[in-house]
């Protein structure tokens, strides 16, 4: 039995699903809302830049988007200057009633990243720009830890190897006591890079994260998806992190596309049944997503662990 049982229908998600031209679908991030599942998923336009798109389902395996595009690059403020290139790879945090929405922040300065807020899904609050530049793949984590709210980013650097760090916010604008807590291991599938990917899923035994780790070849990157176990009270501390990737482009649609041979997860979402369903954009084409069970990518972390340093 793999791992994550990919969904027999994938891919869930293409360009025509959606009412307006766009030329991918994918990197969603999805949430439980109500009686049914959001995702927020990018698209390129046919210029090349990037908007978020939204898609409601009743199962979170059909989905069907929204007439109109949820978020484009704003038009006013502080955020026009900086999203003048496009916004991409969305996540969603659902913490005290509200849904944050991180999202890559594109221009000539480079990438930061933008928080925005929801509680309908209908309209949306921009908040801040929480990062310099270059950083990407901001995740929340859906509680506090001791009054502060915790994120998961992944700046770029010339000097180190592109790792990923915790840092935390007493208001989601400020933010600080950065640490840098786990890096890409020499020779081994996360080689290259790593980023954050799904906003963490707390567990009995700590918060789960899935996160992308990318493999230089002689045919170009490989972008797969691996898996660490954050202490429960300090996120700051990795219980485990599996050796081995959770999944790997391996079907046509994940294998060949807009850039080959990539699976990119921005979302997991927990279910009763102690199965997660993970979500994932194939080749930057497409969305995907599969089933898991939570025991299992425990258990990964723990029993065939990797240092997180
Ligand atoms: O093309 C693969 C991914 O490349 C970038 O991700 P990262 O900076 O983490 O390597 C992003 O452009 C992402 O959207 C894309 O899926």
């Amino acid at each position: 039995m793999p791992l994550i049982k990919r969904y027999k229908n994938n891919p869930v998600l293409t360009k025509h699903d959606v009412p307006y031209p766009v030329a991918t679908v994918h990197n969603g991030a999805v949430s439980k809302y109500m009686d049914r599942y959001i995702m927020i998923f990018r698209s390129h336009l046919l210029n090349g830049r990037s908007i978020l798109g939204i898609a409601e389902s009743e199962d979170g395996f059909s989905f069907k988007v929204r007439e109109r595009p949820f978020m484009v690059p704003s038009k006013v403020g502080i955020f026009k200057e900086y999203e003048e290139y496009g916004i991409e790879d969305p996540r969603i945090t659902l913490i005290e009633n509200e849904y944050l929405i991180t999202y890559s922040a594109y221009s000539s300065h480079g990438v930061r990243v933008g928080i925005a807020k929801t509680t309908d899904f209908k309209s949306v609050e921009r908040i801040s720009l929480i990062t310099e530049a270059d950083y990407r793949n901001v995740v929340i984590f859906p509680e506090k830890f001791n009054g502060f709210y915790a994120r998961l980013d992944r700046p770029h650097s010339e000097i180190a190897p592109w790792s990923i760090w915790i840092s935390y916010s007493p208001d989601l604008k400020f933010w600080g006591e950065s640490k840098r807590i786990m890096a890409p291991m020499q020779y081994h599938w996360d080689e290259m890079k790593i980023g954050p990917g799904a906003p963490p899923v707390k567990t009995d035994k700590g918060w789960l994260h899935i996160y992308h780790g990318v493999f230089s070849t002689m045919d170009g990157s490989v972008y797969r998806l691996g898996i660490a176990l954050h202490d429960l009270k300090d996120p700051s501390k990795i219980i485990g992190v599996a050796d081995n990737w959770i999944l790997q482009p391996e079907e046509p649609y994940e294998v060949t596309g807009y850039v080959h041979n990539v699976v990119f997860s921005c979302a997991a979402v927990k279910e009763e049944n102690d199965s997660i369903k993970i979500y994932w954009g194939g080749a930057d084409s497409v969305m995907c997503v599969g089933t898991a069970l939570e025991d299992d990518l425990v258990e990964m972390c723990l029993k065939n662990s990797r240092p997180a340093l």
